[in-house]
């Protein structure tokens, strides 16, 4: 892996993993292949949504809301969640198999009450920053490859964010899991490939 290139790992926590509160099929699955990318030599980031207990993107926080329906906020529509990730809880940490040792950054999101935060780069808001891009750009990092939970929320707002930032961007499919809303996993892989992002079908050299 080149000096210039960072690997991003998105969400590998126990609530996105079988058994954990918003469960993603297979989500433990990509453990083994990203413990073996973490083996390279270069910068690692690893991310953790980190949500106070009522978050305003949980259905519970709602009056007559059910998980994975969805509302308007003011900062634009808001799919409600079951409670997840909620900040010290065994569910919010990492998966216990990740190997989080070779992390430089670990990035938490999603901690203001009244704002999601899907991406690694912007708030829900598209404009609240969470300090990402400069610690890369500080590092000359312009190519980033990203793995993790899930494809169609966190991994592609972090890497359609990360494309719009000027980045380049891979995407390594089989190292990520879905939640598939109402075709969210086939209308954000198009969004993916629309905005110039590889999406790799097997795990890039390193
Ligand atoms: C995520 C829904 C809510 C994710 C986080 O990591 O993809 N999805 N919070
Ligand atoms: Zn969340």
């Amino acid at each position: 892996m080149s000096a210039n290139t960072a690997l991003i790992i998105i969400d590998v926590q126990l609530d996105f993993c079988p058994g954990g509160a918003l469960e993603v099929a297979g989500g433990d699955e990509i453990i083994a292949p990203i413990n073996q990318m973490m083996q390279s030599k270069g910068p690692i980031v690893l991310t953790q949504d980190w949500h106070p207990a009522g978050h305003s993107s949980f259905a519970s926080s709602h009056e007559h809301q059910d998980p994975f329906s969805q509302i308007d906020m003011d900062y634009g529509p808001q799919t409600l969640w079951p409670d997840h990730c909620i900040q010290g809880t065994k569910g919010a940490g990492f998966h216990p198999a990740l190997e989080t040792d070779r992390a430089d950054l670990i990035l938490r999101k999603g901690t203001n009450p009244a704002l999601d935060s899907y991406s690694a780069f912007f708030e829900n808001d598209h404009k609240t920053s969470t300090g990402l891009m400069g610690w890369l750009q500080s590092r000359q990092i312009d190519n980033i490859i990203m793995a993790g939970l899930a494809t169609d929320y966190c991994v592609a707002w972090s890497a359609l964010d990360a494309a719009r930032l000027g980045l380049s961007v891979s995407v390594v499919m089989p190292a990520c899991r879905a939640i598939d809303l109402e075709g969210s996993l086939a209308q954000q892989t198009e969004a993916m490939r629309a905005a110039g992002i590889s999406l790799l079908d097997a795990l890039p050299s390193l």
